[in-house]
């Protein structure tokens, strides 16, 4: 790598990133992804994007030397690689490092959902079991379900081998059925929500999975369904979602996801059979270093070697000339 490459890094970014950056490369920290922002000098002299959440293509093709767009996260929903792809430039994401830990999180936001716990732990906390007594019995328990995976990747198998300890039955929805693993597979989402109880949600935030889980799989999963959403808010239709909780259509969800991302509809937030976290699936220091170890990583191998370590399927591209 002779010289030091230009990367930009507009709007906010992991703190683990922001350090190791310079120890590498020439970093530019601006306020947002806004082309207005960039000068012709920086224009010509970036390299690389790094970036965490929503990336603008106008914001992109300010940048005719651009080689790479390394995302912190494994979902990159926020970034157009289609369009990157287009224009010969890498994208990579921060696969693998953090599905166990995401894997956890799903399981702890489970079973909150099923047992009540964060209720239970206010319930104390309130003084109300001195007071008034036991906290009241959870009407769902883990026991005995049938748990159906939306999404059986890297963090849906994580989620999976979890669940087997838990002795509970598992079924799974992708487009193509994997022939290594024995679990029951349903070809639509909704015949799979039907002949469950609990669905698990851990699919990519696309087009085609946009607002899938809707009324008509909230109905089939039926009035002792669990919702589980952990991939992307953009898959449950957030309205159907509160009317079928409100109306006992399922008896419960548990979100870690919104469409709208930090705002929660007040439908939501307004009823007691949901768990809600704030996007805290991979949220541990250890974790999110690892996360922006590899965003840096990547960076530095594209640079030296002409290989990105995780491109995304989008952009499985060589660097053809090295600095
Ligand atoms: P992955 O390994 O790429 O797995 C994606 C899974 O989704 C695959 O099983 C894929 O199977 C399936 N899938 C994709 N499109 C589908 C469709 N249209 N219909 C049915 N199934 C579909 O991804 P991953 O590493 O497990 O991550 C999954 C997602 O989790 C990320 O994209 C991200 O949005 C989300 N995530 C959330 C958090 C959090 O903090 N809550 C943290 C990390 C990741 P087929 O290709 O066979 O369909
Ligand atoms: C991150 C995530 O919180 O990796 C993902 O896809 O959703 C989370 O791990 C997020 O990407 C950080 O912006």
């Amino acid at each position: 790598m002779q010289g030091r490459p230009t990367i930009v890094v507009p709007g906010r970014m992991s703190e683990f990133v922001r350090e190791r950056l310079p120890d590498h490369f020439q970093p530019v920290f601006l306020d947002a992804a806004d082309p207005a922002l960039v000068t012709a000098d920086l224009a010509a002299s970036v390299s690389g994007i790094a970036i965490q959440g929503k990336l603008p293509s106008g914001f992109v093709d300010a940048f005719p030397n651009l080689e790479i767009i390394a995302s912190f996260g494994v979902g990159y929903d926020g970034v157009d690689a289609a369009h990157a792809a287009g224009r010969g430039i890498v994208v990579t994401n921060t696969s693998d490092v953090l599905s166990e830990e995401v894997a956890d999180t799903t399981i702890g936001l489970l079973i909150n959902t099923l047992r009540r716990l964060p209720a239970a732990e206010q319930w104390l906390r309130q003084g109300r079991w001195a007071k008034e007594g036991p906290f009241a019995l959870s009407p769902l328990t883990l026991r005995g379900r049938t748990v159906g995976l939306y999404g059986l990747g890297r963090i849906g198998r994580a989620i999976a081998r979890r669940l087997e300890s838990f002795g509970v039955s598992i079924a799974y929805h992708t487009r193509q059925p994997r022939d290594d693993l024995a679990y029951a597979y349903y070809p639509t989402l909704v015949e799979m929500a039907g002949a469950v109880d609990t669905l698990i949600v851990i699919v990519p935030g696309t087009e085609e999975t946009r607002r899938t889980v809707n009324a008509e799989v909230l109905a089939a999963l039926g009035d002792e369904g669990v919702l589980i959403s952990v991939g992307r808010g953009t898959t449950v239709d957030e309205a159907a979602l509160a009317d079928a909780l409100q109306r006992g259509v399922i008896a419960a969800a548990g979100l870690d996801v919104f469409e709208n991302e930090p705002y929660v509809p007040d439908a939501l937030l307004a009823l007691p059979n949901v768990s809600l976290l704030p996007h805290v699936g991979s949220a541990s220091r250890a974790t999110r270093k690892a996360m922006g170890d590899l965003v840096v990583d990547n960076l530095v191998s594209w640079f030296k070697t002409g290989a990105a370590l995780t491109p995304v399927a989008e952009t499985p591209f060589r660097r053809r000339k090295p600095v």
